[in-house]
């Protein structure tokens, strides 16, 4: 563990409670100026939630249960996904990262995974709030053989291996896929999934999958417009969550769900798809750069495109956004 580590690791174990500098440092076997210069980055640089008063020293004000990579590498039950696991503080953006590995040839099941993002990427150029020491920023690389007209696939695959993960860890939550990328509690957002490829005409040469989890964020760390369509788990279930034991079961549960769709085709995969389906039945409208589509949602077809009924009409929407109306 690195020193901004360590000072983490001991704050964490303070459980909100103040400690002094001099604990601190004695601990870590460096001086209290030595302290304060790494708490100063870490507060100003990465936005970690540390405050300090001159008298009592140093607490975390948001619970903090840091992510450990060697518990991550031992405890991991996948066999390929999570092989090569790199753990990173503070990045631009995990997919980012994981992109670039895939390009010099990183093998399938190689993830990125980072505390904290200045660049968290959404689809189209948005952004996705990451702040640092809360949730689950990862990106994953796959290489499977199939034409890019399929690599939307991989999204469904990752959805339903996101619920599945979420009802394991928090037990009587009801999170929903809206379709394409979110995952939706209580008719808000708590994880996105961006999935970039590099492809030739034919072939896809790899797929990078990102997943973005708000796990143990307060809302209130949000920019004042996504507080009222954003959530966390720990916002949902009132405590805070193992974000270790959420990465080793959605890892575990992607490589189940790719095996799946491996062996028994992309409809296996739709019928556990249909049973989340968020938006069956809602009216909506979908905006796709500057077309707009009207109407009720039916489903999704067998390719997993969004079927909209307008006036009579079936709409088959291949890509877009979704807003209900
Ligand atoms: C997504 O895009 O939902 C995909 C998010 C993928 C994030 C992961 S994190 C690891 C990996 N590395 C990256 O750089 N990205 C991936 P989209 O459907 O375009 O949704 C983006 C929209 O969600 C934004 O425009 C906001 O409205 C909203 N948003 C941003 N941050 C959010 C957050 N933390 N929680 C909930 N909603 C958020």
């Amino acid at each position: 563990m690195d020193v901004d580590a360590r000072i983490l690791d001991i704050l964490s174990k303070g459980k909100g409670g103040y400690l002094s500098g001099e604990d601190i440092a004695d601990k870590l076997g460096i001086s209290r100026a030595g302290v304060w210069k790494r708490i100063r980055i870490l507060k100003e640089r990465y936005k970690y939630p540390i405050e300090s008063k001159i008298s009592q020293g140093y607490r975390l004000s948001e619970p903090y249960l840091p992510l450990d990579e060697t518990r991550l590498i031992s405890s991991l039950s996948s066999g390929i996904m999570g092989r090569r696991l790199h753990l990173l503080r503070s990045v631009d953006s995990t997919n980012t990262i994981a992109y670039e590995m895939a390009l010099k040839g990183a093998e399938e099941g190689t993830v990125v995974i980072a505390d904290s993002q200045d660049k968290g990427r959404g689809r189209l150029g948005r952004r996705w709030e990451s702040p640092p020491g809360v949730n689950i920023y990862l990106s994953l690389i796959l290489r499977p053989t199939i034409t890019p007209s399929h690599a939307p696939h991989l999204t469904f695959i990752s959805s339903i291996a996101l619920v599945d993960t979420i009802k394991k860890n928090c037990p009587g939550l009801e999170p929903l896929i809206k379709w394409p990328n979110d995952i939706i509690i209580n008719h808000r957002k708590v994880a996105g999934i961006l999935t970039e490829m590099n492809s030739e005409m034919d072939r896809v040469i790899f797929v990078v999958i990102g997943i973005g989890i708000n796990v143990n964020m307060s809302v209130a760390l949000l920019p004042e417009g996504l507080r009222t369509v954003a959530t966390s788990l720990r916002e949902e279930m009132g405590e805070t969550i193992d974000r270790n034991r959420l990465v080793i079961d959605l890892l575990k549960g992607i490589e189940t769900s790719y095996e799946m769709y491996k062996k028994e085709g992309f409809q296996k995969i739709l019928d556990i798809w249909r049973s989340h389906a968020y938006l069956d039945g809602r009216f909506v409208e979908v905006s796709h750069f500057s077309e707009r589509v009207r109407g009720v949602v039916i489903g999704v077809d067998e390719d997993g495109r969004l079927l909209v009924k307008d006036d009579g009409e079936l709409i088959r929407v291949i890509a877009g956004d979704v807003s209900i109306v």
